[in-house]
């Protein structure tokens, strides 16, 4: 950022800007002090589920190194930094509650407040214990009461410190990737499993809610879930329909229980039919699910474009390429589409305070000279708060951007092959060299705002 830097694009003074990371993703330590496995560990160490049969053993060590990690984001000027609580580390066996599994999370949360950093705290991130998973895990119903009882201990244990509490990280993912495409843990392929974990899953983030109201905590809770905004190839009605279809599966499936208490009536016949009846929904239920929320949190990556293929897939949809750039996960760059989907999401469904709680690009960077150089980065996350931006210049209610991610870390099937951080994490000395996006980016939370890259003037 040159220093005339009067921001073109201002976001109001209480804007928070933050970083975001998982557990799993960047700990490691997974058999420190009486840590249990979870799905992850499992299914890492399953040949051929993650890519190089990479885990997370060791991860970014951020475990026994959160100090220098706090230092990088303090040197940032970070208002608030994303992370999330590993089950495992407090409920590690079928019986057992670790109450010093939380120990990690309190000298975390401290040394954040010490450099002014609000914690947000996501309860739960993907890593299911395995002893959880034995029994059914959340296609069991029973997985309600036992995140109930994690999510109680960690607001009993944690609740002083922290500001902003997530139910789940990516409902979809954990539900869809995990138990029906098989490419996430616990990599099954039952769909029939999937939309019950997927039900339980909203079922836990309602009766957390619930629960979190009694205790009169002052701290604000939601849920974040990962849109995926669906287009048609073309106009044609058949396209339409399929993205309207592709739309139902990925935002509308968890949005509408959330906030309209129901399932989308147009798919739930079709679901039905797809796994031979729909018989997990009891009384009382989407009530529950639609609890009272203090905020919505937004994951966006990417928008899919679609035509429709009746022989393709369940949905009868088939994802197109198009000639927009892409990041190295092959996802398209469409910020256009981040604008969109906040103006929907208000119009649709809430007006409550949005964040953004996961935005970021992976880039295949390189170290040269001991630099880690990446332009590509700095665009792609220019763009989009420039679409952000835009939308908050409307009256939209947007309050906060997360970046994904502080750390390169494990992407999960793609094991260490993408990076994502602002921060490069060299895997074989765990050395950390903060890339130019981290340098950029600190100039755009010293100034509140960006000035507008050149390509988009
Ligand atoms: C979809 C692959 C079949 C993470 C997906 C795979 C199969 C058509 C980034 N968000 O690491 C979505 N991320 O932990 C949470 N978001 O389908 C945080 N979405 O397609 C980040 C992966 C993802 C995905 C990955």
């Amino acid at each position: 950022m040159t220093d005339s830097a009067r921001t073109d694009y201002e976001f109001p003074q209480d804007f928070l800007w933050g970083t975001a990371t998982a557990s799993y993703q960047i700990e490691g330590a997974v058999h420190a002090r009486g840590r249990g496995p979870s799905i992850w560990d499992t299914f890492s160490h399953t040949p051929g589920k993650v890519l190089l049969g990479q885990t997370g053993d060791i991860a970014c060590d951020h475990f026994h190194r959160f100090g220098e990690d706090v230092r990088l984001m303090a040197d940032l000027g970070l208002a608030a930094y994303r992370f999330s609580i590993a089950w495992p580390r407090v409920f590690p066996a079928k019986g057992e509650y670790l109450k010093s599994g939380f120990d990690f999370y309190k000298r975390l949360i401290e040394s954040l407040q010490a450099h002014n950093i609000k914690p947000m705290a996501t309860l739960y991130h993907w890593d299911l214990p395995q002893w959880l998973e034995d029994e059914g895990g959340w296609s069991n119903r029973d997985t309600v009461e036992r995140y109930l009882e994690f999510a109680d201990a960690a607001f009993e244990e944690l609740g002083d410190g922290v500001v902003q509490w997530i139910t789940h990280n990516e409902p979809w993912c954990a539900s869809m990737l995990g138990y029906g495409m098989g490419q996430h843990a616990p990599g099954l392929t039952d769909w029939r499993r999937a939309y019950r974990a997927a039900h339980h899953l909203l079922l836990s983030h309602g009766r957390a809610v619930q629960h979190f109201r009694t205790l009169g905590l002052l701290a604000d809770i939601g849920i974040t879930l990962n849109l995926t905004p669906a287009y048609p190839a073309t106009d044609s009605p058949e396209d339409q329909a399929a993205a309207h279809r592709q739309d139902t599966f990925s935002n509308r499936w968890f949005l509408n229980p959330v906030f309209k208490g129901q399932y989308p009536e147009t798919f739930i016949d079709e679901v039905g039919r797809q796994i031979g009846g729909i018989d997990f929904i009891e009384p009382g239920d989407m009530d529950t699910i639609a609890s009272p929320l203090d905020f919505l949190g937004i994951n966006f990556y990417s928008r899919s474009v679609v035509r429709n293929n009746p022989n393709h897939s369940l949905l009868g949809v088939e994802q197109v390429k198009t000639d927009s750039p892409v990041t190295d996960m092959g996802w398209e760059v469409d910020s256009d589409a981040l604008y969109h989907l906040l103006k929907r999401i208000q119009a649709e469904y809430t007006n409550l305070p949005l964040y953004i709680t996961e935005n970021g690009a992976a880039v295949a960077d390189t170290v040269v000279d001991g630099k880690v150089d990446d332009p590509d980065r700095i665009a792609y996350v220019a763009e989009h708060l420039a679409a952000a931006h835009r939308f908050v210049a409307e009256g939209g209610n947007l309050k906060g951007y997360f970046l994904w991610s502080l750390l390169d870390n494990f992407e999960w099937a793609l094991g260490y092959t993408k990076r994502f951080g602002i921060v490069y994490v060299d895997y074989e000395t765990l050395e950390r060299i903060p890339k130019s996006s981290y340098h950029w980016y600190k100039g755009v939370i010293a100034n509140r705002g960006i000035s507008i890259p050149a390509k988009l003037r």
